[in-house]
């Protein structure tokens, strides 16, 4: 994982426009709240479903670093004012803080636009393919992925959503990019036989729910310096949860028991999915 975290933080240092290139200020933005921090889940889950299909390190840092550029724009625009107003994030303060909001706005729209250059330009496959991830990220981050999810929670804020309407919020909003990860980092090697590429599919999405439902559970039971972004803040802004919906313990189960059909998609790929399972774990006892 630590390798993984180091290439990551080492491509997009190199792909991200220096902090002196002008215009200044929107660079260094960007370097600020991509570098130094995060946890790199997508990247990691970008790189465990590429060994599955012998990708190269080299094209999966590609495909990494655009969902992970995609992600930090996502979370610079999430933390604006004018969405969730929050002051922290990854120990640091936001980037609407440490600059300003017209910079974040900036930030965000550059963030999503050099993701898909990469894709664009990188030799990470054949035309074909490349079009394919293109397409794949862009549904993903838009109206029917992430970018709806979020408009869902918005319109969420005091109201009280039932299982499979929470389910449809998250799997738009957190789950369609870490969806998009893992079949993008497949998508560098090999193909997969048909049987292969659905289960691979059906993983990624019980680990997107379970990435949430784990997020839900450290908003009320962690601290602020754990998470290094303002813990409690679904309860306080009113949102509909996983622990509002069944309760701590519940939620608790629930997660193991979506961590288990995670784990329980990948035995068509017995050992070759040692890191995708390890993720898994990973992902079940974050404590961040
Ligand atoms: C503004 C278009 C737009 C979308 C925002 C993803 C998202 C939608 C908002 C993020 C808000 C949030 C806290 C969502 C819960 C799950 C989540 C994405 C947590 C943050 O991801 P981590 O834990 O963060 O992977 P790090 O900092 O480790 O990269």
């Amino acid at each position: 994982m630590h390798a993984v975290q180091g290439r990551v933080e080492a491509t997009l240092s190199r792909l991200l426009p220096p902090a002196e290139a002008i215009p200044a200020r929107l660079h260094q933005a960007m370097r600020y709240v991509c570098l130094g921090a995060g946890k790199r889940v997508r990247p990691l889950l970008a790189f465990a479903a590429g060994e599955l299909t012998g990708a190269s390190p080299e094209r999966l840092e590609i495909v990494a670093s655009a969902v992970e550029l995609i992600h930090a724009y996502s979370l610079v625009h999430d933390d604006l004012p004018c969405m969730d107003d929050d002051v922290l994030r990854r120990g640091r303060p936001t980037c609407h803080v440490e600059y300003d909001e017209a910079t974040a706005l900036l930030v965000g729209d550059s963030l999503q636009a050099l993701a898909f250059e990469l894709l664009a330009r990188a030799d990470i496959g054949t035309p074909q393919r490349q079009l394919e991830m293109v397409r794949l990220l862009a549904h993903a981050s838009g109206s029917c992925g992430m970018a709806g999810g979020q408009a869902i929670d918005l319109s969420a804020v005091g109201q009280s959503l039932n299982q499979p309407e929470l389910e449809l919020m998250h799997a738009l909003k957190t789950g369609a990019l870490i969806r998009a990860a893992v079949m993008l980092g497949a998508l560098c090697g090999a193909p997969l036989s048909e049987e292969a590429g659905m289960a691979l599919d059906r993983f990624a999405k019980r680990a997107g729910l379970l990435f949430q439902v784990i997020d839900d559970i450290l908003d009320c039971t962690a601290n602020t310096a754990t998470l290094g972004k303002t813990a409690g803040k679904d309860a306080a802004a009113e949102k509909p949860t996983y622990v509002g919906l069944m309760g701590l313990e519940c939620a608790r189960e629930f997660a193991d028991n979506l961590s288990t059909q995670a784990l329980d998609s990948l035995a068509i790929f017995g050992k070759d999915a040692q890191r995708l399972i390890a993720l898994t774990d990973f992902i079940t006892h974050r404590k961040f």
